[in-house]
């Protein structure tokens, strides 16, 4: 398979430098245009405040790349021809020479392929509310299960099923480490998680550690470290309570499915609060993606 790496991103791999992945499906389907290619430009630039080369990742003209121009970043942010891509729709969307942006699932795969090892994001997709009838669970939960790669998020959002998701990551095989904290976070506001850790983790370098630990075990699939949300940056908790329940109800007027769910969801959030899930979106991203960076740092280290 012929995998596009951009020459920055070849460069540091090659010689043993810090890499961290970025996610696509954040920029084209999860954060509203105009700010979505302002915001993905904004979250390479704090990889490199923490130290390391970022690599987002997507497909374009059917070529899986590790690390985008400014053109591609562009039209992952602008073209609507670009779809979301999960690890199943991979190979079809090559086949087809398609363009896509890839979920947290298919860039931990392509990230894994290149030998990127960390990866930062917003919120790793988990266990939907109702899945007892829907049977929705992201794929990031299964593929993170056999992919050796280091996820950096805030925890999962509200609009999932906190308790079931903690569930299936134990079931999973992925430990789930809590950065300088032992309750899992979520957002949009923190408190709603309110679930306890069994591992805290006090520094990069203490990540390091279990990273290579793990690799000493042939423990293979991918490790989560939860970074919580700054209490201030939190979304006001009656405000959030009431734009989920809207959401949740307009989903399922609209018939919205599959794929569809999670990007219905956070342009609801979106829009419905006028731009504040939005900047707590962004804060936390930017965050993880230096935590991100000082994980590779301490890796390569
Ligand atoms: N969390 C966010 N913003 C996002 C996503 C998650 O805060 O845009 C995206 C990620 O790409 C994640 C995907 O992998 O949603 C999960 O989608 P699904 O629930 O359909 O697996
Ligand atoms: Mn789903």
């Amino acid at each position: 398979m012929q995998l596009s790496i951009h020459p920055e991103v070849a460069d540091a791999l090659a010689s043993g430098r810090p890499v961290v992945a970025l996610e696509s499906t954040i920029i084209s389907h999860g954060l509203p245009r105009p700010d979505n290619l302002r915001v993905a430009r904004e979250i390479e630039d704090s990889v490199r405040e923490g130290g390391a080369v970022p690599a987002t990742i997507a497909v374009v003209d059917g070529v899986p790349c590790i690390g985008l121009d400014d053109a591609a970043l562009d039209r992952v942010a602008n073209d609507d021809s670009v779809v979301k891509v999960s690890v199943r729709d991979l190979g079809t969307l090559v086949a087809r020479h398609g363009n896509g942006a890839t979920t947290v699932a298919a860039t931990s795969h392509l990230a894994a392929l290149a030998g990127v090892r960390v990866f930062a994001t917003g919120g790793l997709g988990g266990v939907h509310r109702g899945a007892r009838d829907t049977w929705d669970e992201s794929a990031d939960l299964t593929t993170l299960a056999v992919t050796p790669v280091t996820v950096v998020c805030a925890g999962v959002k509200s609009i999932l099923d906190v308790p079931a998701t903690l569930e299936r990551l134990e079931t999973l095989n992925i430990p789930v480490l809590g950065y300088r904290t032992d309750r899992f976070p979520g957002f949009y506001y923190l408190a709603d998680a309110g679930y306890a850790l069994d591992w805290t983790v006090e520094s990069p370098e203490a990540v390091a550690d279990v990273l290579r630990a793990r690799d000493a075990l042939e423990c293979r699939g991918g490790v989560l470290v939860v970074n919580p949300v700054a209490p201030d940056e939190e979304l006001d908790r009656a405000v959030h309570d009431e734009v989920l329940a809207a959401g949740l109800a307009a989903a399922d007027a609209a018939g919205v499915r599959g794929k569809d769910v999670t990007p219905f969801l956070l342009d609801y959030f979106h829009t419905a609060t006028d731009g504040r899930s939005l900047a707590v979106n962004v804060a936390l991203v930017r965050s993880n993606a230096v935590l991100a960076a000082r994980i590779a740092v301490a890796l390569a280290g």
